[in-house]
């Protein structure tokens, strides 16, 4: 509610520049289930639901039959923009801890369905959330964010998610759900709306242009057919006509599609880099782990030629290749095949005797001294294999003697080795604004698994997880007139 106060009274302020106020705002803290249900929230399951305790309800009630909300860490509120946790009553549903039986084929649909908003006077909706979207690496739900620019009669299509294994699943059960979808999520496409890949953040994606300027707008986020789901967590839900935060100006643009540039400082903690691709596999002379007697990567666009593949196939897909099997949801990347900024754990800290692997890369150093207001974005694809993995975002005002920490994937509900998580994250970062040498750092170690958890004995393969980085943006706003995402 502050939110939308706050925005409203931007507009007074400071008039143009003010990019719009808020058409809705929840944070969930007032009134628990029945609280949000008297604001017109609508949670509802269809007929064909079976799965006992999978509905939502805002935590920390849970419905009758589930054991509680949450699931893996015990810290159940979903990450903010920062990734520590947001506060108070939040929106959940968790399949994995309903009774979960409602298979693909099952028609079995579960849905928070948001009151009735206006957006009136608006060119362009934009829908902000603090968001914990688990998908399972060997699961066949579909995770569906739609909005309506009819009071929730029809529904349009703004995120859809499918959880990897029902490529198979659809294929051996004959359940179409390509054209039902408008066709798979594209493997490498880096997608940011049809993915395979879950949400960990604050989670900033448009509404179609339909629901613009219309009196009576919803939006819902749901299950379809959720068996094997993990959860869906939100908070701080805010439907405005801002897009996500950035400047007006761009201070610095990276693609890596030339690799890390030299103006960039890459330093190994121990002994792993940030590198533009995998791991080189000393044993088998590859870039690949092997996992239980099978070559894995997880660019497996890049591996394609070495297995043999001309394309993968998710039509007609291959047991053995595909999504299922040594390929699973844990290595589906929605960046695969491009170019990035990759940290792998692998073997190479192990073989140098090094239990740990950490790794910094650093942004050249930026002159922001005549920025009012910073923004750091970036697409971030991972995978946190167990709880030796860390993986943060620091900025420093010094030129890079002293850091901050600014985000970390660590902070909030995770959950570790399922599909990995896939979205551009937008940080504000107030304290460069103004300072003539800044450093933003992307950190990340972890420890490679060993038999028995002996470094000493060698790593036996197994994976700690991946973090991918592309597409980094610095942008500044200047001069007197500013954006207001600093002023809320
Ligand atoms: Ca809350
Ligand atoms: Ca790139």
């Amino acid at each position: 509610m502050k939110r939308m106060l706050m925005g409203l009274s931007l507009v007074v302020l400071v008039g143009p520049f003010a990019c719009g106020q808020a058409f809705f705002s929840d944070d969930f803290n007032t009134g628990g289930t029945a609280g949000a249900l008297s604001r017109g929230w609508e949670f509802v399951e269809n007929e064909f639901v079976t799965e006992v305790g999978s509905n939502f309800v805002i935590a920390p009630e849970w419905p009758a039959g589930q054991d509680g909300p949450g699931g893996s860490t015990g810290i159940i509120h979903p990450p903010t923009a920062d990734g520590t946790p947001s506060d108070g009553g939040f929106l959940i549903a968790d399949s994995d801890a309903g009774s979960g039986s409602d298979d693909i084929g099952s028609k079995a649909e579960i849905w928070a369905i948001s009151p009735k908003f206006s957006t009136m006077g608006a060119n362009e909706v934009w829908f902000h959330a603090d968001t914990e979207i688990e998908v399972n690496n060997n699961g066949e739900c579909l995770f569906l964010l739609q909005a309506s620019a009819d009071g929730g009669n029809t529904w349009l299509p703004v995120w859809i998610c499918v959880e990897p294994e029902r490529v198979i699943d659809s294929f051996t059960k004959g359940v179409d759900t390509a054209s039902m979808i408008g066709g798979w999520p594209e493997i490498g496409s880096g997608s940011l709306t049809k993915t395979f890949a879950g949400i960990h953040g604050r989670w900033h994606i448009q509404f179609p242009q339909a629901v613009a300027n219309k009196p009576e707008v919803r939006f819902r986020i749901g299950f379809y057919e959720p068996a094997d789901a993990w959860w869906i967590v939100m908070d701080n839900i805010v439907v405005d006509s801002k897009p996500a935060p950035q400047g007006s100006k761009t201070v610095l643009s990276e693609d890596f599609k030339n690799g890390i540039p030299s103006t960039w400082k890459n330093t190994p903690a121990k002994t792993q880099k940030w590198d533009t691709r995998p791991l080189w596999d000393e044993e088998f002379n590859e870039p690949m782990k092997w996992i239980g007697g099978f070559p894995v990567h997880i660019d497996f666009i890049k591996m394609a030629a070495l297995w043999g593949l001309e394309k993968i196939d998710l039509d007609n897909p291959d047991e053995t290749v595909n999504p299922k099997g040594i390929t699973d949801g844990r290595w589906i990347l929605m960046l695969a095949g491009q170019e990035y900024a990759l940290w792998q754990e692998g073997p190479i800290a192990v073989e140098a005797g090094q239990p740990s692997e950490a790794a910094d890369l650093d942004t050249p150093a930026l002159n922001l001294a005549s920025a009012k207001e910073v923004f750091l974005q970036f697409d971030s694809e991972m995978l946190r294999g167990d709880n030796s993995v860390f993986y943060d975002v620091y900025v420093s005002v010094d030129g890079g003697s002293t850091f901050s920490r600014i985000f970390t994937y660590t902070g909030a509900l995770l959950d570790n080795e399922e599909a990995p998580y896939f979205m551009r994250h937008y940080l504000e970062v107030p304290q460069a604004a103004g300072k003539n040498a800044v450093v933003f750092r992307f950190h990340a170690e972890g420890q490679d698994p060993s038999p028995n958890n002996d470094p000493t004995a060698g790593g036996n393969g197994n994976m700690a997880g991946f973090w991918v980085v592309d597409n980094v943006k610095v942008t500044v706003n200047e001069g007197t007139g500013v954006s207001g995402w600093m002023l809320q």
